[in-house]
C-alpha cells in the first residue's frame, strides 16, 4: 500500500502520531531552522537519539497559504514508515533475495520467486498524461520568492531549496537521473545548482560540455572535462575554447517518500533513481511530461520547477551551514534558470535543514547503510558489517568488521571502499574483526585503539575527497587513511602471543544471575 503522495504519507504520520502543526506565525529565515534543530535533537545521546517529531508549520511569515513540512524522515520509526518495513534490515533482506535470484530448480521454487517478480514488476515508472502537479501551470508570471523557502543559519548566503530532486537526462544513454542538490535561490528565477563535480548531473552536463566542444579538435579525444574549473570570468573554457549551450532540468519537491529517498541513495548511474522508488513502494512511481523540457516528473509532486542550466555559466554559491556541521564555502557552481513552475492547489513546501548531526539527514543515511550492506557484500564478501557514526558526517568515518582468512585483508577491504562510488570519499576507514559489533562505538574504539601499533597498522592513501572536505591540501583532492585495527597474525609479521579479551567464565555469570536477588543491588 504505497503513499501516492506527499499528503497521503502526511497523513499516514498524523494518523501515527509522528507529526505535530504549528499554528503559530514562524519565519522561514532562521526562526523554522532554530525550532527545528531542537526538535531533531530530542533524545539524542551517543549521536543519534530517538529524534523529535515531523513539523508542519502552518503559518508562515509573508507566506500566507503557504505549509511548510520538516523532518519528515527524522527518526528510525518515521524512516520505516516512509519505506513502509518493519526495519532496514528487512529492506535489505528483500534486496538480497532479488540479487541471489538463481533459476528455479522445482515448482516449489518458481511459486516462491513470484513475489520477487512482482517487486521487479514495479521498478518502471508509469507514464500517466497528467497528475496534480499540474493543477497550476505558471509560464509567465511567477516567482520562486513566493515559496516559504528557508535560510537555515545565519552565515547563509541567502535562502536555499534544501530538499529537491533533481532530475536531468543522460545525453548518450536517455536515463534519467535523480539527485538531491540543494538550490541557493538567487532570485525570482533562478538559482544556483549544487551538484558535486562526482555526482551523476554533474557527468550529464560534462556530456554535453564534450558535445559542445567536439567541433574543437583535440577534445573528442581526451575529453578530460572539469565542470567547476576556474577560468576567469565564471565561464567555462576546454582547452581555450568557451563552451555554451543549454541543459534541461526539472526539479520536483514534496514527492512521495520513496522518491525523495531514492534522490539520495548512491546508486550506480546505470540504476534510474525511479526504479529504486519503484521498488522500494513496490509499486510504479506514475510520472508525467514537464510542459517545457523533455524530462518527466512525479505526477503528483507538490511543486515542480522546470528550465535549463547553461553549460558554460557559474556563479558564486554559498556560504551554506552544511552538514558537516561547518559552513561550506562560497564556491563557482551552475545556474538554473526556471522558466515555468507548475504546482498543487495549496502546495506544502517539503524541506529540511543540515547542521550540526544529528538532524533529519542522520536517520536518511542510517537507511543508506542499512540498504546498501547487501551489495556492498557482493563486492566485499568478507564483509561482515558496517557503520557509519552521524559525527562522521557520512564521508568521514566509516567502520567496518570483515571476516579476515588472508594476510592483508583489511588493506584489500580499505582499497575496495576507496573505489566503490561514493564511498570514493572516505577520510577513515577502520577495520575490525567479525567478532566485534561496529555499531556499539565504546566495543570499537577499545578494540581499535588497543588493536594497533599506528605506525604500522595505519594505511594512507591519495585521491579525490569529497567537495565539502574543507581541511583537505585541494579542494576536491586529498589524503585518507585506514586503520587496520584486526587481530595481527604471524603471517603478517606478528610474533609475539596475542592476548584473549577479558571476559567472566559462563558457568559463573550464570551462577550470579541466578543469585542476583541474594544481593540487594537492584
Ligand atoms: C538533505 C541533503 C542535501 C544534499 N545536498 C547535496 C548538494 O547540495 N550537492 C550534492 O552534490 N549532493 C548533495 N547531497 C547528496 C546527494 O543527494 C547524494 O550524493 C546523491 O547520491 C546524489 O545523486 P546522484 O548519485 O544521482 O548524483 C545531499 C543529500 C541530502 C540528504
Ligand atoms: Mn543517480
Amino acid at each position: 500500500m504505497a503513499y501516492d503522495d506527499l499528503r497521503e504519507w502526511l497523513a499516514a504520520l498524523e494518523k501515527a502520531g509522528e507529526v505535530k502543526r504549528i499554528s503559530a506565525e514562524v519565519d522561514p529565515v532562521l526562526e523554522v531552522a532554530e525550532i527545528t534543530d531542537r526538535v531533531s535533537k530530542w533524545g539524542a545521546r551517543n549521536g543519534r537519539g530517538p529524534g523529535g517529531p515531523a513539523l508542519l508549520f502552518e503559518n508562515v511569515k509573508g507566506h500566507a497559504g503557504h505549509k511548510i513540512l520538516i523532518n519528515q524522515f527524522g527518526s528510525e520509526r518515521r524512516m520505516n514508515l516512509a519505506l513502509e518495513s518493519n526495519s532496514l534490515d528487512e529492506i535489505a533482506g528483500r534486496i538480497r533475495q532479488m540479487m541471489e535470484m538463481k533459476s528455479p530448480q522445482g515448482l516449489l521454487e518458481k511459486i516462491k520467486m513470484l513475489p520477487k517478480l512482482a517487486d521487479l514488476g514495479s521498478l518502471f515508472p508509469k507514464r500517466v498524461s497528467s497528475g496534480p502537479c499540474k493543477e497550476v501551470i505558471r509560464r509567465d508570471s511567477f516567482s520562486l520568492l513566493d515559496f516559504p523557502i528557508l535560510q537555515c543559519w545565519p552565515q547563509d548566503a541567502g535562502r536555499f531549496i534544501t530538499l529537491p530532486c533533481v532530475m536531468t537526462r543522460d545525453p548518450r544513454t536517455g536515463k534519467r537521473n535523480i539527485g538531491m542538490y540543494r538550490m541557493q535561490v538567487y532570485d525570482a528565477t533562478s538559482t544556483g545548482m549544487h551538484w558535486q563535480r562526482h555526482k551523476n548531473a554533474a557527468e550529464h552536463q560534462r556530456e554535453r560540455m564534450r558535445a559542445a566542444a567536439a567541433g574543437a579538435e583535440t577534445l573528442g579525444k581526451t575529453a578530460s572535462v572539469d565542470i567547476m574549473a576556474r577560468s576567469g570570468g565564471g565561464s567555462i573554457a576546454i582547452q581555450g575554447k568557451t563552451v555554451g549551450g543549454k541543459m534541461e532540468v526539472a526539479v520536483a519537491i514534496g514527492t512521495d517518500p520513496a522518491v525523495t529517498f531514492s534522490a539520495i541513495v548512491p546508486a550506480p548511474p546505470e540504476i534510474e533513481e525511479y526504479m529504486i522508488a519503484g521498488f522500494l513502494r513496490g509499486k510504479p512511481v506514475e510520472v508525467v511530461r514537464c510542459e517545457t523540457v523533455d524530462l518527466e516528473v512525479p505526477a503528483s509532486a507538490e511543486i515542480v520547477l522546470e528550465g535549463t542550466v547553461d553549460i558554460g555559466e557559474l556563479r558564486t554559491e554559498g556560504p551554506f551551514g552544511d552538514h558537516t556541521g561547518f559552513y561550506s564555502l562560497e564556491d563557482l557552481y551552475p545556474v538554473f534558470h526556471v522558466q515555468c513552475i507548475t504546482h498543487r492547489k495549496n502546495p506544502i513546501y517539503a524541506t529540511t535543514i543540515v547542521g550540526k548531526p544529528p538532524q533529519e539527514d542522520a536517520w536518511m543515511a542510517l537507511a543508506v547503510e542499512r540498504i546498501f550492506l547487501p551489495a556492498a557484500k557482493m563486492t566485499i564478501p568478507e564483509l561482515v558489517d558496517f557503520h557509519l557514526p552521524p559525527e562522521g558526517v557520512a564521508h568521514n568515518l566509516m567502520i567496518l568488521s570483515i571476516r579476515k582468512s588472508y594476510p592483508g585483508q583489511a588493506r584489500k577491504v580499505m582499497n575496495a571502499i576507496w573505489s566503490l562510488g561514493q564511498a570514493m570519499f572516505t577520510k577513515c576507514i577502520v577495520v575490525v574483526d567479525e567478532d566485534c559489533d561496529v555499531h556499539d562505538l565504546r566495543e570499537v574504539t577499545l578494540r581499535a585503539l588497543n588493536n594497533i601499533d599506528p605506525e604500522r597498522d595505519i594505511q594512507f592513501t591519495l585521491g579525490p575527497v569529497d567537495s565539502l572536505d574543507h581541511a583537505s591540501r585541494l579542494p576536491n583532492f586529498g589524503s585518507k587513511m585506514g586503520i587496520d585495527a584486526t587481530r595481527k597474525w604471524p603471517t603478517e609479521g606478528f610474533h609475539r602471543p596475542w592476548p584473549d579479551e577479558v571476559e567472566m567464565s559462563a558457568q559463573m555469570k550464570e551462577q550470579v544471575a541466578r543469585r542476583w536477588k541474594e544481593f540487594g543491588l537492584e
